[in-house]
């Protein structure tokens, strides 16, 4: 009896000393094991208890029973107590601080001379008209024979063009894409605008650049009259620059059309009582049209007896420029973030 009740207590203290310092779960299991488990300390206890008189083993059975109580009490707790340590300790190493400065997810947008297209390109869409387009890369009979220029003409000064050989050149406008678009469409009406890059051999300075950009128009149709381009021509520059703009025409000289009209707006500054930006006229150029050439026409497969077109083209970075207020066309092509996020 003494025996057994010295050995309740070294086990009451060797278990409960264990369970204090135990670092791990696992290692917590296998105390649990050693002194609660089928061949365990606390049974080893147990079957001692035959040995006993019938007045001691209640007594020790009872002490038994309260210490493997207590084991377990102690086990429970330092178990929570090691796994709160252990997730602890993982949240430790997984940690992220949430007080530390974002980064900042820089918002694309718009190139101001993609804004000018997307703005033409919807209103003329709204008028019925497709849009095309074609190569930059282009040969001399697109870009310069088929609209009535041919090699003595003074705008074919190679001055004004790069070529890559005698037969292939950057184009100097768009036009070429229209006659492409007259060949796929003849002998069936044509209406498009052909947005798109073109290049010319000048020299840089506020409003020149090699390679600008343009927005062609042309309708290919029977019956089709100079009132017809007017009327368009008013509805598109109205709703580009504001409904209370007037338009005027001007007579002006282009080889692919004949007559040829040049288009003034209204002063988009001024309104026309005259500024700066006006030159104090009042009138700001914007386009160039006029009928199609017959040499044109015929060149894009078309009876010039039946048909009959109107065509106009401007500049993109010009429109840009006025509609804006940029006063250097290099600006366009520098890609300065601190000039392109103004037009966010
Ligand atoms: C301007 C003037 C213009 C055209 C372009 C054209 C094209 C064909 C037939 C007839 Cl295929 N005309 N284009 C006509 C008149 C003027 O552009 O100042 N552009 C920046």
């Amino acid at each position: 009896m003494e025996n057994i009740n010295e050995k309740i207590i070294k086990i009451q203290k060797d278990a409960l000393n264990e369970i204090k310092s135990s670092k791990d779960s696992k290692n917590l299991e296998d105390i649990r094991i050693n002194y609660l488990g089928k061949k365990g300390e606390l049974t080893s206890l147990l079957k001692m208890l035959g040995s006993l008189t019938k007045e001691e083993r209640p007594v020790i059975g009872g002490r038994v029973n309260k210490l493997r109580e207590e084991i377990e009490d102690a086990l429970n707790s330092a178990l929570i107590r090691l796994k709160k340590a252990e997730t602890d300790k993982k949240f430790e190493s997984e940690k992220v601080d949430l007080t530390l400065m974002g980064r900042i997810h820089k918002y694309g947008h718009r190139h101001p001379l993609q804004a000018i297209f997307d703005e033409v390109e919807e209103i003329f869409l709204g008028m019925g008209f497709s849009i095309a387009e074609g190569p930059e890369i282009e040969s001399e009979y697109y870009n310069f024979e088929a609209l009535n220029m041919p090699a003595s003409h003074p705008a074919r000064d190679s001055q004004d063009t790069l070529y890559f050989n005698k037969e292939l050149l950057l184009r100097t406008h768009t036009s070429p894409v229209q006659i492409r678009t007259m060949e796929k469409m003849a002998p069936g009406p044509v209406r498009v605008i052909c947005p798109g890059r073109v290049f010319r051999r000048d020299t840089i300075d506020a409003t020149h650049s090699p390679q600008f950009h343009q927005i062609e128009g042309l309708v290919v149709d029977k019956d089709v009259k100079f009132s017809d381009l007017i009327g368009a021509l008013e509805v598109f520059i109205k709703k580009m620059f504001g409904e209370d703009r007037k338009i005027r025409l001007r007579p002006g000289f282009f080889p692919f059309t004949e007559p040829s009209a040049e288009v003034d707006v209204s002063c988009i500054i001024c309104g026309g009582t005259g500024c700066p930006a006006c030159k104090h006229n009042g009138w700001l150029e914007i386009l160039g049209s006029g009928t199609v050439h017959p040499n044109v026409l015929k060149a894009g497969g078309y009876d010039t007896e039946i048909f009959t077109g109107y065509a106009f083209g401007m500049g993109v970075e010009r429109i840009a420029m006025l509609k804006y207020g940029i006063p250097d066309i290099r600006l366009f092509f520098e890609n300065d973030i601190r000039f392109l996020h103004q037009f966010r």
